[in-house]
């Protein structure tokens, strides 16, 4: 199956014969070579998924819901089976890809639901002002739409896509990284045995220079969902651009949380910890600044240092292991850069800043941590991508708020507070996609995804992800005519 790409409900060869070799992050093996496509095969997937959009998006809401509940079920009867080729392709500790597996099941079924809900919603009369006119409106589907993902939670971001695309009657071409591919491409068994029309879902692997570019000018894609850097999210928008296609980009974050002066400190530590190591930190919403209330800090900072230096690193598969490696040699060097630039500009470091000890392979990274980091160094102002945590304190509620908006992303942030009504201010004042209070990184299918700033155009998840894939038409008449007939 690796040696061949998913189109039109089959394995197919791809037409340009380069592989992509795919690696375990914690023994840096080859675990696999990958079946690479190049702009012909995409214009072979896109032929497929044009037929199947003729079929596919004439299906009700219901009779789609049928398959993504059945995808669902299958999804999670090979559950463990799908954790482990994750967490050995992405490095992730296995409970983690676990749950990365039970977000995907919980995303396909909530899309089932907004899809049955579907054909209720079609032809509802809207309420006009003007006399002597009726209107009404449906909702349809986008068309072929392209989909391409990031490595970093493997059929989290993909469910969050393809689900809601299939929902609303798209078929698709799904691009998954070049890095992750294995588990996305059991996707397509997955399509097979629940019996997917052939064409709705196609899988090309490959680069984002040969598929992913081919993909953003195709003439026969109406819309690209992106997730991914900032740096290639303006490269889609581009080339999307001259064609006016549907665009929603997932970019990066440097998410804030505050840390108030009552806050319950040992809850504080595990928050804080779980929102910088968790994947390693390869988190858009990782809580990459923290801001701590001057009065807390240096006893907050002293259990940091204790429970960050306890964390217990290793392959993702063995007993107790909290943070994996980083899940490519690429990102190793990138985070390791920015903690060299760190050193360089002299910040202070209060554990962490080297290779993880003790690991003659793997992209290991101590978990790390900098006090006091200056507002304008890069490490506090652009996204690492890694379990780099970088801290300054406050001494008023306003400072703090200024300090967290103070950023061109705005995708996440967390409070810390045993003051409701104070914690609520806050968040009404930041300015983010998605605020936590006393809580740690909470995401459900029925909740927004996306963010202000640059951190991106549109919103994934909840009603907002299924619009991402749908067009409004409205049909409106004269009312003589309808009382005519
Ligand atoms: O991302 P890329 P990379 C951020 C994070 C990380 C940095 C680099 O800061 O350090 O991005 O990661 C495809 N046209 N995030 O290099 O290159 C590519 O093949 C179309 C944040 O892995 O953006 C892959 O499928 N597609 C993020 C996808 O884009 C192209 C998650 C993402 O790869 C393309 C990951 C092109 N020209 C990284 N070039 C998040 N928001 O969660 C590449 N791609």
């Amino acid at each position: 199956m690796y040696d061949k790409l998913f189109i039109n409900g089959d394995w197919v060869a791809p037409r340009c014969g380069k592989t992509l070799a795919v690696i375990n992050p914690a023994t840096e093996e080859v675990i696999a070579e990958v079946a690479a496509g190049g702009a012909a095969d995409v214009d072979r997937a896109v032929a497929a998924a044009k037929q199947a959009f003729t079929g596919w998006s004439k299906t009700s809401g219901a009779q789609r819901g049928v398959y993504l509940r059945a995808i669902a079920r299958a999804i999670e009867a090979r559950a463990q089976e799908l954790a482990a080729l994750s967490s050995s392709n992405n490095g992730k500790p296995l409970f983690e890809a676990q749950i990365d597996i039970e977000d995907a099941i919980a995303t396909w079924d909530y899309y089932a639901g907004l899809a049955e809900q579907l054909d209720a919603r079609q032809n509802a009369e809207v309420p006009l002002a003007m006399p002597g006119y009726r209107s009404s409106s449906r909702l349809e589907p986008a068309g072929v739409v392209g989909l391409i993902v990031p490595w970093n939670f493997p059929f989290v971001t993909t469910a969050w896509k393809v689900a809601p695309a299939l929902a609303a009657g798209c078929t698709l071409v799904l691009k998954p990284s070049e890095v992750t591919p294995l588990v996305e491409l059991q996707l397509g068994t997955i399509a097979q045995s629940v019996g997917l029309p052939a064409g709705v879902i196609n899988i090309v692997c490959g680069s984002g220079s040969d598929v992913g570019s081919a993909l953003t000018v195709h003439p026969d894609i109406a819309k690209i969902s992106f997730t991914g850097s900032n740096r290639v999210g303006e490269i889609v928008m581009q080339s999307v651009a001259k064609q006016v296609k549907g665009l929603s980009l997932e970019l990066g974050g440097k998410s804030p949380m505050l840390v108030m002066d009552d806050a319950d400190l040992d809850q504080a530590t595990d928050w804080i910890l779980g929102g910088i190591f968790y994947n390693a930190g390869q988190m858009c919403s990782a809580t990459s600044r923290l801001l701590l209330h001057d009065s807390i800090a240096p006893k907050l900072l002293q259990r940091l240092k204790t429970a960050t230096q306890a964390l217990k690193l290793g392959d993702a598969f063995e007993e107790g292991v909290q943070m994996g490696p980083l899940t490519s040699k690429a990102q190793f060097d990138t985070v390791m850069g920015y903690i060299e630039r760190g050193r360089a500009e002299g910040l202070t470091l209060l554990t962490g800043g080297t290779r993880a000890e003790g690991f003659e392979r793997g992209y290991f990274i101590e978990p790390t941590i900098f006090v006091d980091v200056p507002t304008d160094s890069a490490l506090w102002r652009e996204e690492i991508f890694g379990p780099v945590l970088c801290v300054r304190t406050f001494s008023s509620e306003a400072e703090a708020i200024e300090l967290a908006n103070d950023s061109d992303f705005g995708l996440a942030a967390g409070i810390i507070s045993q003051d409701s009504a104070r914690a609520q201010r806050i968040a009404e004042q930041l300015q983010a996609g998605h605020i936590w209070i006393n809580s740690l990184q909470v995401v459900c299918p029925e909740t927004s995804w996306g963010g202000f700033k640059r951190s991106g155009i549109g919103r994934e998840l909840g009603p907002w992800g299924l619009s991402a894939y749908q067009e409004v038409k409205h049909i409106t008449r004269p009312l003589s005519e309808l009382e005519s007939n």
